[in-house]
């Protein structure tokens, strides 16, 4: 089972994989897109690891960016490692989001911490642990700084049970959530709540997975109701209360040390 590489693009992701991997490289191509599939060895311990296309979300944008969702639908990975760009917070934390909901380990690689911190802005990379409830490790991916430490985490994390976290997305869409997830079969990847949100935000690989499965009307019907009960897109609301959380999450987390520009975007 792979250890997945994930995060928003260029955050410094396969400078990590080639710090994590050395020179152990295999080079080819994901099936049906011209995207390189890279997959290396773990230096030392032998386990393999892969560098998946740049995401803002689990919601893909073009074929290539479904590559990333689709390992997630139907490969099993014992840990996922998310390179997060510490100076774009807000930004890449609705991957991380996403990643913490499908309930695999997740360990956090804290990149551009130098970035952030031209820019003012110094990262806790212990309190957003907390938060997170994921170890948070601070990375120079350029120089390979804070790797070891990376490696440790990732070893100590992966295969174990991870309990998914749940933010509170309101009424409607938590009863939703809770009447797609009776009709999901018991072997969906990740979870059934992760699966039942990610089919209200309209994923179309996660409708895809489950079509041909199943009769995904009822599931649509579900979703239509519910956008008829908020008045607006179910997409829109989830997107809204992550964001809420993710201010919260930088809220506790990132000081703003000097009086210049601050754009956490
Ligand atoms: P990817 O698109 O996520 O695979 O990112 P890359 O590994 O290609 O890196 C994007 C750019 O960011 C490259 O120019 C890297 O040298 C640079 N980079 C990677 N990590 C760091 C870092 O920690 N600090 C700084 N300042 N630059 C970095
Ligand atoms: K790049
Ligand atoms: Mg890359």
């Amino acid at each position: 089972m792979y250890v997945a590489l994930f995060g928003n693009p260029n955050t410094g992701k396969t400078s990590l994989f080639n710090c994590l991997t050395g020179s152990y490289e295999y080079v080819g191509n994901w099936s049906g897109v011209t995207v390189e599939k890279k997959v290396g060895v773990l230096r030392q311990h032998g386990v393999p690891v892969v560098d998946l296309p740049g995401v803002y979300s689990l919601q893909p944008l073009s074929r290539d960016e479904g590559v990333a969702t689709d390992f997630l639908l139907t490969e099993p990975c014992s840990a996922i490692v998310n390179i997060v760009d510490a100076s774009q917070l807000r930004r890449n934390l609705h991957l991380t989001v996403q990643l913490l909901e499908f309930g695999c380990p997740v360990v956090i690689a804290l990149n551009m911490v130098d970035v952030a911190e031209k820019r003012g802005v110094k990262v806790d990379a212990a309190k957003l642990s907390k938060y997170l409830g994921v170890p948070v490790i601070p990375v120079i991916a350029r120089t390979g700084k804070g790797t070891n430490e990376l490696v440790h985490a990732v070893l100590a994390a992966k295969d174990k049970p991870h309990p998914a976290i749940a933010i509170d997305y309101g009424a409607e869409v938590e009863n939703a959530i809770r009447r797609i997830a009776e009709q999901l079969p018991d072997d969906v990847p990740g979870n059934k709540r992760w699966a039942a949100l990610q089919f209200l935000e309209g994923n179309e690989r996660m409708a895809a997975y489950l079509h041909g499965r199943f009769d995904l009307s009822p599931l649509a019907a579900i979703r239509e109701e519910t956008e008829q009960a908020l008045g607006y897109q179910a997409a829109k609301h989830i997107y809204e209360t992550r964001d809420r959380w993710i201010s919260e999450a930088i809220a506790v987390t990132a000081i703003e040390f000097e009086q210049k520009p601050l754009t956490l975007t």
